[in-house]
């Protein structure tokens, strides 16, 4: 399987992160990415290749275009404002304050085009977000000139990132914009699949409405963990897309055989759908050790994983999300790979 990646994912390097009141150090980390290449170049699993430009409008249709811009000027309006520290959204638009008004102020336009206090933006965010897309949609290519699998090593991360909103360490949504892109070159249904821990809420905004991408996530109950807002068993897509969503909420201290229940009926919707091909939006922190989530796979779970998700026989790209044990995170990662493969 070829493995899409580049080195620009280090201008995503933001020094704080806001985590329990204090200003912490991201666990969002370039390091994650150099423990993956490392576990690749041991087991010699795929072949890793730099990606290529891909020309493609689907981010368009995907982000609103004055959010792309908001991300692209964000951290110098920052910095012109003579703030100090990281950029970071301080104020929303609450129940109580409903006005139509986007802020012209950079403190108000952090506020409106983001959804969650942790992520901070920095120098080379934005860049690092767009050289994240540009991976997933050369996974993308590789799929639709026939490779029956992919994986594009994207950092940051993407799932949950709206139309208009960042936060969750995500800017963009590769794994959105990677199924708007295989719709536009011909393939009719895609599926994708969030096997990350927390709730892709993101893709699921962003497909809530249609029957042509289907959306499935298995994930930590909302109740108890991020994104708080949205992830629940009853949200079913809206209008068109109605029937076309599934939310798989699990509590905590889920292992990987009650887990895997949820993933057999996720896979039953997607052979009944009749995707034409799946994108899996991969974050393994959903392993014991994970800092900040709460499931409990053992790393062996990994290969299982993988080897049931291939068990659909549907030409598949692995999109890389969360995962945050950092030292294990090459080995699980992998094995999800290999277990498919296998
Ligand atoms: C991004 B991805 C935990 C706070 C969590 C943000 C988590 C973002 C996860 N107490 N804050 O889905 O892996
Ligand atoms: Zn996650």
């Amino acid at each position: 399987m070829k493995v899409v990646y580049t080195e620009a994912h280090r201008k995503r390097a933001s020094k704080t992160e806001l985590y329990g009141g204090e200003l912490v150090s991201p666990f969002e980390c370039p390091e994650r990415m150099d423990y993956i290449l490392d576990r690749l170049n041991k087991t010699g699993f795929g072949e890793v290749i730099s990606p290529h430009e891909v020309q493609s409008t689907a981010l368009y249709k995907i982000h609103d275009k004055d959010y792309l811009s908001f991300l692209k000027s964000a951290w110098d309006e920052w910095k012109t404002a003579g703030f100090k520290g990281e950029a970071i959204a301080t104020v929303w638009q609450s129940r109580s304050m409903p006005s139509s008004y986007i802020p012209d102020f950079i403190e108000g336009k952090m506020g409106y085009y983001c959804l969650a206090a942790e992520t901070s933006i920095s120098n080379g965010t934005a860049d690092a977000a767009w050289e994240s897309l540009n991976v997933a949609l050369c996974g993308a290519e590789h799929i639709l000139s026939g490779d029956v699998s992919a994986f594009s090593l994207c950092r940051p991360p993407g799932h949950h990132a709206s139309n208009d909103q960042f936060g969750g360490y995500c800017f963009i949504n590769n794994a959105s914009v990677a199924a708007q892109h295989m719709r536009d070159k011909g393939l009719d249904k895609v599926a994708v699949l969030d096997v990350d821990f927390h709730h892709g809420n993101g893709t699921q905004a962003i497909f809530y409405n249609r029957s042509d991408v289907l959306f499935l996530s298995l994930h930590g109950d909302p109740m108890h963990a991020f994104p708080h807002f949205l992830g629940h068993a009853d949200e079913v897509g809206y209008s068109e897309g109605e029937g076309f969503n599934f939310n798989y909420p699990m509590p905590a201290g889920t292992s990987f055989s009650k887990w895997s229940e949820s993933l057999e009926l996720a896979l039953q919707q997607i052979s009944k759908f009749g995707a034409d091909a799946l994108i899996v939006s991969l974050g393994v922190d959903t392993f014991e050790k994970d800092p900040i989530s709460f499931f409990k796979l053992a790393s062996d779970d990994f290969i299982k994983m993988g080897a049931r998700i291939a068990s659909l026989k549907l030409p598949t790209l692995f999109v890389m999300e969360g995962g945050y044990a950092v030292k294990e995170i090459g080995i699980n990662t992998v094995n999800v790979l290999m277990g498919f493969e296998a």
